[in-house]
């Protein structure tokens, strides 16, 4: 696996989205998530070398999940199989046509298992980039300590470490969450949060500037802050910059983060300069929010500028 421009891990979910509210049953459709799995995808859409890394269920589940991440040409090698816990669900609810609800069933599941052992592999073959979120250490004890350990073992070996903070309120406190994800984004060279997130990784109730200084202070390049529909805010050592989102018609949030991320590290790993990245990052997610699915609808690297020069409603013949 040597050669590899980004190596991710974290839980691979099995999202059953609906069409409406669950209370009235009707039909679920089952698709690859995880936050981490959708920047892997995102990533190698666009021709990056790419591996996930992490636990699946031993059964027809994480054959899915498998055979999902493989077909969008992502690395697997280092997946285990776990035959004694089952694959982490979410339900992703269309309640209403603006609304859509959570409800995981993770606890235990295989992806919640992940340890150190499970990374040494991976790690050791070495990777450009290692991306980490901090839905994983929110899983359980082991996979917070592996992830600390990643984080750590690959900032040491002069990896560029990308953490996004991407609480996920249903798994833990935020109290719960800063105090893991403060040392975490201690090895990150580049964070990236949305403006609510960000006092997760530094003084609770602190404003942007104090907690961007903060970090930067503690080492880290890049502070990214996602502002959704309003595009995004990328500080440096040099000061901040400002992207605009792309002007399309959003259908679909759920993803846009991971989109953003995928983007700005894949302008990273081409060697675009902040605007550069920044402009491929809200390209990205402007893909994601402008269809269904997590991931389904990012773009390969011929249809970057797709977006462009269109009109709503185009028909490209
Ligand atoms: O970022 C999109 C994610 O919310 C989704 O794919 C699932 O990783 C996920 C999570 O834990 O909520």
């Amino acid at each position: 696996m040597s050669g590899l421009d980004l190596l991710t891990f974290g839980e691979a979910l099995v999202s059953l989205r609906s069409t409406g509210p669950l209370t009235a049953g009707g039909a679920l459709t089952p698709h690859l998530a995880g936050a981490e799995a959708n920047v892997a995808i995102g990533l190698a859409r666009l021709g990056h070398r790419t591996a996930f890394a992490g636990r699946v269920s031993d059964d027809e589940l994480g054959t899915f999940l498998l055979r999902q991440l493989r077909a969008e040409g992502v690395d697997v090698r280092h997946v285990v199989r776990d035959a004694e816990r089952p694959a982490g669900l979410m339900f992703l609810e269309r309640r209403t046509a603006d609304l859509t609800r959570v409800l995981y069933q993770r606890a235990g599941s295989a992806g919640s298992a992940l340890g150190v052992d499970d990374l040494r592999p991976a790690l050791g073959a070495g990777a450009r980039v290692l991306h980490l979120t901090g839905i994983t250490p929110a899983l359980s004890g082991r996979a917070r300590e592996a992830a600390a350990w990643a984080a750590e073992t690959a900032a040491r070996a002069g990896t560029l470490v990308c953490l996004d903070v991407n609480h996920r309120a249903k798994l833990w406190s935020r109290d719960d969450a800063r105090a893991v994800l403060t040392p975490l984004a201690g090895h990150a060279s580049v964070v990236v949060a949305s403006s609510d997130e960000l006092d997760l990784v530094g003084a609770p109730g602190a404003d942007e500037e104090t907690l961007v200084a903060g970090l930067l202070a503690r080492g880290v390049s890049t502070v990214l802050v996602k502002l959704g529909g309003d595009g995004a805010r990328a500080y440096t050592a040099d000061g901040r910059r400002d992207a605009a989102a792309l002007p399309v018609t959003a259908v679909d949030t759920v993803g846009a983060g991971d989109a953003f991320t995928a983007g700005y590290l894949s302008g990273h790993l081409d060697g675009l300069d902040l605007a550069g990245r920044l402009r491929r990052a809200v390209t990205l997610g402007a893909f994601a929010v402008a269809g269904h699915g997590d991931w389904e609808t990012l773009p390969r690297r011929d249809e970057l500028s797709l977006l462009d020069s269109r009109q709503p409603g185009d028909t490209l013949r």
